[in-house]
């Protein structure tokens, strides 16, 4: 496919291109263009020609565009799923819930293009004040590979929304999702130069957004390494960032709980996506009073996972990469090797093509052995004895975006929630993330917030203005 930029598809200035692989098969099933600093100056300065424009249309009109590329989204679900599974991996189920996510948020963005304002005071002896929220210009959006399509909605529903222009990198392994997306938002109405994606690397096409003088805000979603780097490459511009960098969440069992659910929701939440998701529950914490019957249930579920393309009827796919696979593959045999941690299923690649690894169930994990997260399909559970140990553990990670804390007692959930350090807890459920909550974490899961009414705080600036009585 070719890249968007100023409302039509082109390719990269210098001619190169990129291959994108169906990570079922290895083979390549399309290229991108490589996109460079250069593609990134023309998309800027496609964005700020047409940004004005749109920051002056009515809230009306905004949110009837947004609607429509809604539909449109809708309209072509099964083709954009079956794209996504295709360079993604997941299974088509998943594939189509984010697809059927993605038109959400442009629809819960239509919905927000009207309440986008700021705040009124009488200043006694001043006159009257307005704090008005201005758009802050053209926005950059880095994507990532593991949920493209909705990761780029979150970004580009929300700047456009607020009157901005976009210019959003898609990861150099899932790209081609964006891409539609893309040219269905401008079928919807979406001006030419409102919204650009250049493809390329992440050292080239990514630093070159990151760099540019007239991009004022950066989202970036990734890693915390990415995360650092794109930090100090924006400081020279000084411009806005919102980050979101991953996570390394605890899906905490206590005594009391359904145990029943707790394992349901354990094995749909850490398996989804292939375990690809920032707030999968990725160390499960369980009460030693019941570990013993989480685990056998855990195991009797996890055997009955059926692995392989997502085109099939499966309930796992492939990681999305090879170098994914084999970093999954790396923490697993770290802690087999090093016996911080026993291995009761799975463990092992799959011989043949495609990036596959079986669904792996560690019991007796030391907290220390995954402080690192494993973005991969391994479940590692760790008992533990209190309550207060349990947060403990919850904490005792650099990161801080989700957690969950599985009970009957209010009591043990307020507290939990209270006291883990996270930007969402869950009560009862993981992973639960629709656009009216405000997503985002806390120390080195990075900081801003997506979605909610949070997001006019990220994609516009306030402006003061007095008026002298
Ligand atoms: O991430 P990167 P990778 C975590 C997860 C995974 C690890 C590595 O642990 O194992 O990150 O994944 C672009 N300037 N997460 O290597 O490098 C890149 O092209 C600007 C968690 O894929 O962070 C891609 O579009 N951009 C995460 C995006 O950044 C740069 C989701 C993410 O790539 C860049 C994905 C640069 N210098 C991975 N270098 C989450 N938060 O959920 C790369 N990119």
């Amino acid at each position: 496919m070719q890249m968007f930029l100023d409302g039509a598809g082109c390719d990269s200035l210098s001619g190169s291109t990129l291959p994108v692989y169906n990570p079922a098969t290895g083979t390549v099933i399309d290229t991108v263009p490589a996109g460079t600093t250069d593609d990134v100056a023309a998309a800027v300065a496609a964005a700020e020609n047409a940004q004005a424009t749109w920051a002056r249309v009515s809230p009306a009109d905004k949110s009837r565009i947004l609607i429509a590329a809604g539909a449109l989204i809708r309209g072509e679900a099964d083709a954009l799923a079956t794209l996504l599974t295709t360079e993604q991996g997941k299974p088509f189920r998943e594939a189509k819930d984010e697809i059927l996510g993605t038109a959400h948020i442009f629809e819960y963005y239509a919905s927000m293009t009207g309440s986008i304002r700021g705040d009124a005071a009488v200043l006694p002896k001043y006159g009257y004040m307005n704090v008005v929220r201005k758009p802050l210009g053209v926005c950059g959006a880095i994507v990532p590979w593991n949920m493209p399509a909705i990761i780029f909605g979150w970004k580009a529903g929300a700047a456009l929304a607020c009157g901005n222009a976009v210019v959003a990198k898609p990861s150099e392994t899932a790209p081609l999702t964006v891409l539609r997306l893309a040219e269905l938002l401008a079928a919807a109405g979406v001006p030419g130069g409102v919204l650009n994606v250049v493809t390329g690397s992440g050292a080239s096409a990514g630093d070159a957004i990151v760099r540019h003088a007239d991009i004022r805000h950066v989202s970036f979603t990734g890693s915390v390494a990415t995360g650092r780097a794109v930090s100090l490459a924006a400081a020279p511009t000084l411009k806005k960032l919102t980050l979101e960098l991953g996570g390394n969440d605890a899906f905490i069992v206590a005594a009391d709980a359904d145990i029943d659910a707790a394992v349901a929701g354990a094995v749909r939440n850490r398996f989804y996506n292939c375990g690809q998701v920032c707030t999968s529950a990725k160390r499960i914490l369980v009460d030693a009073n019941c570990v013993d019957a989480f685990v056998r249930k855990a195991r009797n579920a996890i055997e009955k996972l059926v692995v392989g393309s997502g085109l099939d009827k499966v309930n796992m796919g492939p990681l999305n990469n090879p170098g994914q696979r084999d970093a999954v593959a790396a923490a697993v045999d770290r802690i087999v090797n090093e016996e911080c941690g026993r291995l009761i299923f799975g463990g092992k690649k799959q011989e043949g093509p495609g990036n596959f690894y079986a669904p792996t169930l560690l019991s007796d994990v030391s907290p220390d052995a995954v402080s690192e997260e494993i973005f991969g399909p391994v479940m590692p559970v760790i008992p533990f004895a209190t309550l207060d140990e349990a947060v403990e553990i919850a904490n005792g990670t650099p990161y801080g975006l989700g957690a969950s804390i599985w009970t009957k007692n209010m009591k043990t959930a307020y507290t939990a929630a209270e006291q883990i350090r996270s930007g969402v807890v869950w009560v009862n459920r993981h992973l639960i993330l629709p656009p009216e909550i405000p997503f985002g974490g806390t120390a080195n899961s990075g900081y801003g917030r997506e979605n909610g009414r949070e997001f006019i705080y990220e994609y516009t600036e306030p402006k003061s203005i007095l008026i002298g009585l």
